[in-house]
């Protein structure tokens, strides 16, 4: 096969991108599949030299979405999807971003350990439409490796923006990817969102869809096709960039291995049928496929959240084709857990999410208190290089007018977790049942909290100080109030930064 660079992006997206790079040649690259028909996969923009400099800007475009052009959505650069970033330990992430919408914007990158100060990962950013800035993310040598995302964070403003378009991935080399088994391996990144379009044929207006009359989208397009060869084991990186739908996800008749949760190489493999991904979940995995010719279906099998029940979809078509080859597998243990997971606990803290209808308004809530951007109270105070315990509980049935019970995906900046508990915990009572002690195998930046339950974890603040945000991922719930503040201080009393007080806001 003849396959140009160029084509062999269009075919096979980040996959081809990262092997080209990490140094199999050309050789190697005429060994890969040929492509899929719709050639609409996003861009790959990779670091060299240990920078990787972007310019993007957020406008308002038509642009062809699964084949059909489409008026009425928010794209970085005019790419739906937004392009791909892929970076390493130790390079600096330079995105000079433009505004050319008309709301206010800005960027945050899901998962990163980086500084949440300065024009870094700091959600209290506020770039006016017409306004550009000049974002320098400084990845420390010792990140984790990984899928992480990016998308706009100003509060009010999540939503919608990353529902027109805004959000892409963003990838960490190295860690699971590299370990020897699976360097060789061909591999995907899927971006998997929910959208659609309305009436006029017009990229749908926010919160218009339903589960039912919503598409679900891997890498823009609807159930795009891949190939594997019989026996063949690739290495999926499979992520949520979308606001509100949750995944249950399974490949007919084929199992996972997740070796990457949440941006971080997992220390101890396990074996799935499938897995859960509220939005903002990402999971790395192995798939080998069966000995046998023949298509199936990576699909969305359905899920329940409460209010929303996500119907089955397809997600992309695997195609079991070619000559046989062996498959590879990787240890159970794939390295230690962290050292301060067993680290004395300096403080245990406990937050309750919870909703309420108000004047026939919704409103979601942090210990029954509403986030809003114009006064900053009762910020969480936690103390440079040390180790938490938080419990995380969900209310949602306690409070009087809820609609529904909801589950709630609660996501923290800057520093990952690991779960050590989960149980029932019923908010009228305060009894808590079902207790269930969990040995973690990875660390997480998202987890699910189902309603009138609990997830307890640990935490380390480790390397940086600055203000940032928690928050429920279900991108409604965080602009309407279910959002709380923490400030990383050190000894000396530094912390938040002088660009993370109040926003100033000019209607
Ligand atoms: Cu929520």
């Amino acid at each position: 096969m003849a396959l140009s660079r160029r084509d062999l992006l269009l075919a096979t997206g980040v996959g081809v991108g990262g092997l080209a790079a990490s140094g199999l040649g050309a050789g190697s690259a005429a060994a890969l599949i040929s492509g899929p028909a719709a050639p609409k996969d996003a861009p790959v923009l990779r670091s060299r030299n240990g920078r990787l400099r972007v310019n993007l800007t957020a406008g308002t475009e038509s642009v062809s979405v699964n084949g059909v052009p489409t008026p009425g959505l928010q794209t970085f650069n005019g790419r739906f999807p937004a392009p791909t970033l892929i970076v390493r330990p130790g390079d600096r992430l330079q995105i000079r971003l433009t505004n050319d919408t008309a709301a206010l914007t800005n960027l945050h990158f899901h998962g990163m350990h980086v500084s949440p100060k300065g024009l870094q990962d700091n959600v209290f950013v506020q770039i006016d439409p017409g306004g550009t800035r000049a974002y320098d993310v400084r990845i420390p040598e010792d990140h984790s490796s990984g899928l992480f995302w990016y998308h706009p964070h100003f509060h009010t403003e999540t939503g919608p923006q990353v529902w027109a378009g805004l959000s892409g991935l963003l990838i960490v080399e190295g860690g699971a990817a590299a370990l020897p088994q699976v360097a060789g391996l061909r591999r995907h990144a899927f971006g998997i969102r929910e959208g659609g379009l309305g009436p006029d044929g017009a990229w749908a207006e926010y919160t218009s869809l339903t589960p039912e009359t919503s598409t679900l989208y891997v890498n823009g397009r609807v159930n795009p096709r891949i190939s594997m060869r019989p026996g063949e084991t690739q290495f999926w990186q499979l992520g949520n960039i979308g606001v509100a739908a949750y995944y249950e996800i399974g490949l007919d008749g084929h199992e996972f291995t997740v070796v990457e949760e949440d941006g971080a190489m997992v220390w101890r493999t396990w074996t799935t049928d499938t897995l859960v991904f509220p939005p903002g979940k990402r999971y790395g995995v192995l798939v080998t496929a069966r000995h046998r010719h023949g298509t199936v279906q990576l699909r969305q099998l359905g899920y329940d959240q409460g209010k929303d029940v996500w119907p089955e979809f397809p997600l992309v078509r695997v195609a079991i084709e070619g000559e046989p080859t062996t498959g590879v597998t990787v240890p159970r243990d794939l390295a230690d857990p962290p050292s301060w997971l067993g680290d004395d606990i300096a403080h245990r803290r406990v937050l309750t999410l919870s909703q309420a209808i108000v004047d026939g308004a919704p409103e979601f809530y942090v210990d029954g208190r509403l986030f809003d951007n114009l006064t900053f109270q009762d910020v969480i105070q936690v103390e440079l290089g040390t180790t938490e315990e938080w419990i995380i509980r969900n209310s949602t049935s306690l409070y009087a007018g809820a609609p529904h019970d909801e589950q709630h995906p609660f996501h923290i900046h800057v520093n990952d977790f690991a779960v050590v508990e989960t149980g029932d915990w019923d908010p009228v009572t305060d009894v808590v049942s079902n207790r269930q002690r969990i040995v973690p195998r990875s660390t997480a930046d998202t987890v699910n909290v189902p309603w009138n339950a609990y997830v307890r974890f640990r935490t380390h603040f480790a390397d940086y100080v600055g203000r940032s945000v928690f928050h429920c991922h279900l991108l409604f719930h965080e602009d309407h109030g279910m959002m709380g503040i923490f400030d990383i201080v050190n000894a000396k009393g530094e912390g938040v930064g002088p660009d993370q007080r109040l926003p100033t806001h000019h209607h």
